[in-house]
């Protein structure tokens, strides 16, 4: 990925870093459907289910005691706002289906959120470098606006899969669209290719 590293003076943001009909913007919005969530370190449930070895509910103490990661990576929302640079820390999507001990039959996973979102990806797109369940960003606990205690993070899909408030995971063998993607919004959502729509629904 182009960082500014490269010839470019610095603060330049390199056309190729950014995806086609996307700006860059400095703050950082937030946007969800319906009110903002405040779910309790202590209430918070991690479930993972479908078809997976056996079915498991992880506390925030399990989830806190998981192997870490950080990355860094820009954010795509299909609304034409990217915002670069943002930090994270948090799971692993490999590290949570590694857990989850998934079925040879396992090619999707629904990743659901609390107040009744979901959002579906294939099992490689969860399981791609740079994904990861994050209960931190900028080195800050993740506040409830942005989807805390836990949100996932898809830097290679356009943001809207990447459901705040999470709440599980549930393995599944047919793809089956969540709330955004049933709106019209495209199964896959990649933004290199600009996936924003499935075709003929709008949205
Ligand atoms: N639970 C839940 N997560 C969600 C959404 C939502 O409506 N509900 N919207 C998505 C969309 S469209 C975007 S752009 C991002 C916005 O995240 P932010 O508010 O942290 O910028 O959250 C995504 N995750
Ligand atoms: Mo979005």
């Amino acid at each position: 990925m182009g960082d500014g590293n490269g010839p470019s003076a610095p603060g330049h943001i390199s056309r190729e870093r950014v995806p086609p009909e996307q700006r860059v913007t400095g703050g950082f919005p937030v946007l969800h459907y319906g009110p903002v969530l405040h779910v309790d370190q202590d209430q918070w449930r991690f479930r993972l289910h479908g078809l997976v070895a056996k079915e498991q509910e992880i506390t925030w103490e399990q989830f806190q005691a998981l192997p870490r990661a950080k990355v860094e990576c820009d954010i795509h929302c299909v609304t034409h706002w990217s915002k670069l640079g943002t930090h994270w820390e948090g799971v692993l999507g490999k590290t949570v289906v590694k857990l989850a001990r998934t079925d040879a039959a396992a090619r999707f996973a629904i990743v659901q959120g609390y107040g009744g979102f979901d959002t579906n990806l294939r099992l490689g797109d969860l399981t791609a470098d740079n994904v990861l369940f994050a209960d931190t960003f900028e080195a800050q606990p993740l506040t409830a606006e942005h989807g805390g205690p836990v949100r996932l993070v898809v830097p290679h899909l356009y943001f809207w899969k990447s459901a705040k408030w999470v709440s599980g995971v549930e393995f599944t063998a047919a793809d089956r669209p969540g709330f955004w993607e049933k709106a019209g919004y495209h199964m896959r959502g990649d933004p290199w290719k600009e996936e924003r729509y499935s075709g003929g629904q709008g949205g």
